[in-house]
Formats: C-alpha cells, structure tokens, sequence
C-alpha cells in the first residue's frame, strides 16, 4: 500500500493497532479534514468537534490566517536553532510580551516542556534570589493536577494510570487539596523552602472543576506574603478558551510565571512558552536551559498570527457569550434529566457530569452516540463528558450542538 492511499476508516485503525504504540485509547473515528468549527472523517462524513484538540484549536481547524502564516515562513526558513539568531523570534516574544504584560518570554514547543521550563525557573529564582538552600526547593502542587507526562511532572501525579511504574519520582513537590486556600497555608506557613505554587485556574483533566470565585485571588496573596512563585498554567484554560485571554483574568490576578501551550499555535504547530518578569527571569542566563525547536522561525510566525486572530475576531467576547449560552440551554434540559447531574465551566470550557459510577461506560457509549449524530466529544474521567468547540463558533451552531447533545442523551435517558 502506498502511504498516499486513501484508506477506509478501519483501514487507518488497523494500521495504527499494528504499527503504533497503544499510548491512546481513541473514539473510534478517523478524521482526514478540518475546517472552522468542522471536522470529516475519511468516508466524508461531517462532525462539529467539540474537544478542539484539547483546547489546540480555539481558532478553528486550518484557520486561512494561520496557514498562511505557517506555509509563507515554511517555504523561507524553518530552523536555524538558537546558535544563531533569527529574523522572527523577537518579533514574536515582543508581540507576546506586550500581550500578556510581561518583560521576557522563554519560547518551548509542548506544554509539558514550557511546564518544566517553569519549574526550573521557579527553582532557580530560589536559590539565587530568595536564598533557599541548594536542593531544598519545594514547589506546591494540587491534587488530581495534569501538567503534562514527563516523569518530573507525573512524579507530582496522583493519576495512577499516568504515573504507576515510571519511578524513581523526581522530589521537591508537596500536593494539596485544590481550591483549598487553608490547605495552600498550612503548606507555606510552615516551610521556609517553598518556591512556588504551581496551579491550573480551571483543572482541565480532573473534569472541568472551576475553583470557588476568589480562589486564585487569595491564593496569589498568600504566595505573596511568603515569597513564593505563584505560577499559572494557562496550556489549556489560556487564549481566549475560558472567556478572557487568560482564566485568571477573571479574577484581575497577575501570575509571576505564566506558561501556555496549545491554543498559542491555534493547534497548526507545537509552540509553547513560559512568561516572566525581569525580576525572575534574569535567573536564567545562556546555556541553562534551552531546545533545538524552541522559538523556531515557524513557532515564531505561527504564534503570532495566533494571538492576532484570538484579538482581530474578539474570540474571548464571543467564547463568554456562547458559553453562558450554552450552559443555560443545557440547564433547561439537567432540570428534568435522569443521567445528567450537572454542567460546568467557564467560556467554552465545559463539561456535563453523568449520573452513573465513574467505571460505568456511560459517558463513552453517549460520546459513540454523539459521534454518530455527528459531534465529536470525549470522556474526561469515567463519567466525565468535556466539551470545548473552536471558539469560532456561532450563535446559530452553537445551538444546532445544543440540539444534537440533547437528542443524544434522551437516547439514554431511562
Ligand atoms: C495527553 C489531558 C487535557 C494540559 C495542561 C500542560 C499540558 C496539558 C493544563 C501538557 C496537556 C493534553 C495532553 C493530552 C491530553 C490533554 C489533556 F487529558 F491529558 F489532561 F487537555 F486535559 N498543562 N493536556 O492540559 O501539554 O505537553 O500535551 O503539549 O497527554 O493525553 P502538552
């Protein structure tokens, strides 16, 4: 078989079952385009993706700008590693500076690599500037966090499926009950060698669980009144998803660390980045951290042709008008549902939680329903079900979502 041949939908499972790692368990359906808001898979059939590549694609699939941006840079130059500089990196890191009010920007490609980069940063900052000893910096962490799969950030996992068997486990990372703001002090009351408290605003994986308003407010000022890093990991809740450019715009707190991923590329290329001011980000000088792709000339073009379209089609406007729409429409229906407790989120960042054990195949049977009448969503955890179309969507598809997530599960109502 030639690789260019077109395959059938089992064709392309089969392939990926025999020659890939089982690192995915997928829904059953093979996509071969994206536009805006749609996805069609490869017997051609249309489904309104409502995952957005967790939160990659708040610009919509192959958003025209983006492309343009990616195709111009790649037919010029892609690489040059940071041996040398290059005519697109600084023009990115200003834009992105300005654009989130920060002094310097280290640009990764993953999350998870812009999630390390962070906690070496917060490390460093204590060591050379809050006077903590060598090798006694602890950093805070939440429980049932996701920060990314590198065996320093499942080491701080309470996921066992993403964390059993990958040990030894990297130390320096004290976990506390999330939204908790007496657990937060007791941790740093007591330890002079807290560096930092690493936090998602929204917790993504955990099920869309949004933390009590005035959470993040009080916890940034208690990392303040113990000179400790509050660091903010936006990879998923960053670029416009929650409503606001940032989750934690919603409560007007500054982070001291910012780290976003995923939607920073529109989901057209892996860029990701950590944000700092001088103050902190001075700690890093040449040679102490570093990567072959971060802040390529494509990442560089890509990224800001990104945050552009996120600004010039008021993509966080519309994400807080569609998402308080779509939570009250799905109200309406919870009101009288049998197998839906509840919905949740901010902006369109949501999920509706299942009236069935969490091991129940419930929420995945509704997601197979969902598939075949044409929108494509996952489980979270067990019962779980997140929701999070391109924040290009409209009023009018929002609704026609709406009325097919509805339809579906009235197929399970008993
Ligand atoms: C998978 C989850 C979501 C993230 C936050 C850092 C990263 C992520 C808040 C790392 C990545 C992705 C990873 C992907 C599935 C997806 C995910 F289910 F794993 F937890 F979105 F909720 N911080 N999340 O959400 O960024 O290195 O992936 O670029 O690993 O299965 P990355």
């Amino acid at each position: 078989m030639a690789v260019l041949d077109q395959l059938t939908s089992q064709e392309a499972m089969d392939l990926e079952n025999k020659y890939g790692a089982h690192n995915y368990h997928p829904l059953p359906v093979v996509l071969s385009r994206g536009e805006g808001v749609y996805v069609w898979d490869v017997e051609g059939k249309k489904y309104y993706d409502f995952l957005s590549a967790y939160s990659a694609v708040n610009q919509g699939h192959c958003h025209p700008k983006i492309v343009e941006a990616m195709v111009n840079q790649a037919q010029t130059l892609t690489l040059t590693s940071r041996a040398f500089y290059n005519d697109m990196l600084g023009k990115f890191e200003k834009f992105a500076t300005e654009t989130f009010n920060y002094d310097k920007l280290l640009p990764m490609n993953t999350g998870a690599e812009a999630v390390e980069t962070a906690l070496k940063l917060c490390r460093k900052w204590a060591y050379e500037v809050k006077g903590i000893d060598e090798n006694e910096a602890e950093i805070i962490v939440c429980e049932n966090n996701f920060h990314g799969r590198t065996t320093t950030i499942i080491s701080f996992s309470n996921d066992p499926v993403a964390r059993k068997n990958f040990g030894p486990y990297t130390k320096g990372f004290i976990k506390i009950e999330y939204d908790n703001l007496q657990a937060l002090e007791e941790a740093l009351a007591g330890n002079k060698n807290v560096a930092g408290f690493l936090v998602e605003p929204i917790q993504g994986e955990a099920g869309v669980y949004v933390p009590t308003e005035g959470y993040l407010t009080k916890a940034k000022a208690l990392c303040e009144k113990y000179n400790v890093l509050f660091i903010a990991d936006e990879v998923q809740t960053g670029i416009a998803r929650t409503g606001k450019m940032l989750a934690i715009d919603h409560e007007n707190i500054k982070a001291d660390i910012l780290i976003l991923g995923k939607a920073l590329s529109g989901g057209a290329y892996p860029v990701s980045a950590v944000l700092a001011n001088d103050s902190i980000m001075h700690v890093i000088k040449p040679g102490n951290h570093g990567s072959t792709f971060g802040g390529n000339p494509v990442a560089a073009a890509v990224g800001m042709a990104a945050l552009q379209v996120i600004k010039d089609e008021k993509l966080a406007e519309n994400a807080q008008v569609l998402g308080e729409l779509f939570r009250a429409e799905l109200n309406k229906y919870i009101a009288n549902s049998s197998i839906v407790n509840a919905v949740r989120g901010k902006g369109l960042l949501n999920a509706i939680l299942i009236n069935d054990a969490e091991d129940s195949e419930t929420a995945w049977n509704i997601c197979l329903a969902l598939r075949d009448n044409g929108l494509l969503a996952k489980p979270t955890h067990g019962n779980i079900i997140r929701f999070a179309p391109p924040l290009v969507m409209t009023k009018e598809q929002l609704l026609d979502c709406v009325a097919i997530i509805v339809k579906t599960l009235k197929q399970f109502e008993a």
